[in-house]
């Protein structure tokens, strides 16, 4: 548990990849009451200097002791670094959020999205799960529409970007981009096919069932954090040559009647989404107009003419902020508030 206190020594574990950039910068830009920054990454990064409030702050590898005088820990520098390393810092007494996929499942560890089920957090054990990006920003918009009318099926595709998978693949994109244009040939390393003018069907490995790992997340983290394990979730999980902005299709079948004006207003209403949806003026969200933004952004909103209680809409957010970084300082803002 958290004690309270008036400033927190905070760590970030995986402080110079994609998603830890995000972390410090978002920890500033909140005024989170960090009394010492400790940031953690591979050898690779071991020395370098990242600039905090004014001042700079090393980057060290992690040691058994690392979490010694650490209050909060947020992970993000992959699975098997958060399956070795988040029971050691949750041993040393700090609280970690852990933003890969290792514990999120796990029925002892609670999966939250602050707007959604914060109540979740009272049953922490040291460690709390970030949820997967993708499932962060449909929940924000679904937790209200299941309030008003009983989702009972969710039909979801998505549009992702690249950052998602790290830095590794935005100098890819990049790359094979400059390449195509300059009539070079192109290398591929992260994704198995041209990323670049292209788009894959395909997000995190295959399974044994057909989905892919990504699409399988989207299923059972949806039921885990609206707390209801009746709402049938099928998804297609797809990668498109954006660097940043998840989009995603989503059609949900409903208990209740409710219209699109009535999911507009509950919508609107809601802590955190933002409601962009004005057709007759071309007015949808964009990734590229919702890269650095906080909200969950839903558009497209309209009936299915197709079913009795359908609605379709579109939902974009930033995948390193609210799909990621975001959520899990909220988490810790949450629980500095719970404490
Ligand atoms: O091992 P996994 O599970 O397959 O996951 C590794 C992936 O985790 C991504 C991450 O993106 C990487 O692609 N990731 C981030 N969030 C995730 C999530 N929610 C997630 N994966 C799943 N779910 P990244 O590269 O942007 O960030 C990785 C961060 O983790 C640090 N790190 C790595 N090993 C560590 C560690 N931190 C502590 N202890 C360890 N043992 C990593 O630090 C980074 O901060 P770094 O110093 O290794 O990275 C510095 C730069 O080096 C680049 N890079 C990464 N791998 C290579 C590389 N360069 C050359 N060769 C490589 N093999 C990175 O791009 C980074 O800029
Ligand atoms: O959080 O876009 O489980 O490649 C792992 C891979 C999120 C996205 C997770 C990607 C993800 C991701």
């Amino acid at each position: 548990m958290l004690k309270k206190k008036e400033r927190y020594v905070v760590a970030v574990v995986g402080a110079t990849g994609a998603v830890g950039e995000e972390m410090v910068s978002i920890l500033e830009e909140r005024n989170f009451p960090v009394d010492e920054l400790v940031l953690f990454a591979s050898e690779r990064s071991e020395g370098k200097k990242i600039p905090f409030r004014g001042d700079e702050v090393v980057v060290k590898t992690l040691a058994e002791d690392s979490f010694k005088g650490v209050d909060i820990a947020l992970f993000s520098a992959g699975a098997s670094r958060s399956k070795q390393w988040a029971p050691v810092a949750a041993k040393s007494g700090c609280v970690v959020v852990d933003n890969s996929s290792a514990w999120r499942m796990d029925p002892e560890i609670p999966l939250v999205v602050p707007e959604v089920n914060p109540h979740d957090l009272k049953w922490h054990k040291g460690i709390i799960a970030n949820p997967n990006c993708s499932t962060i920003q449909m929940v924000v918009a679904l937790k209200p529409l299941h309030d008003a009318a009983k989702i009972k099926r969710v039909v979801v595709s998505t549009y992702q970007a690249v950052s998602g998978t790290g830095k590794k693949a935005m100098d890819e994109l990049l790359k094979q981009t400059t390449d195509l244009l300059n009539f070079r040939s192109i290398q591929c390393s992260v994704y198995p096919h041209q990323i670049a003018f292209n788009i894959l069907p395909h997000i995190d490995v295959f399974l044994e069932n057909g989905y892919t790992k990504e699409e399988m997340k989207m299923v059972n983290e949806t039921k885990k954090i609206m707390g209801d394990d009746s709402i049938r979730v099928t998804a297609t999980t797809v990668r498109v040559p954006v660097f940043r902005g998840h989009a995603e299709s989503v059609n949900i079948e409903t208990e209740k009647k409710i219209t699109a004006n009535e999911a507009r207003a509950l919508l609107a209403a809601f802590p955190g989404i933002i409601v962009f949806d004005a057709p007759d003026k071309n007015v949808y969200p964009l990734p590229v107009d919702v890269a650095g933004k906080d909200e969950v952004y839903v558009g497209r909103i309209r009936e299915d003419e197709s079913i009795e209680n359908g609605l379709n809409m579109w939902i974009v957010a930033d995948n390193l902020r609210k799909g990621a970084a975001l959520n899990a300082v909220q988490i810790a803002e949450k629980l500095i508030e719970m404490a």
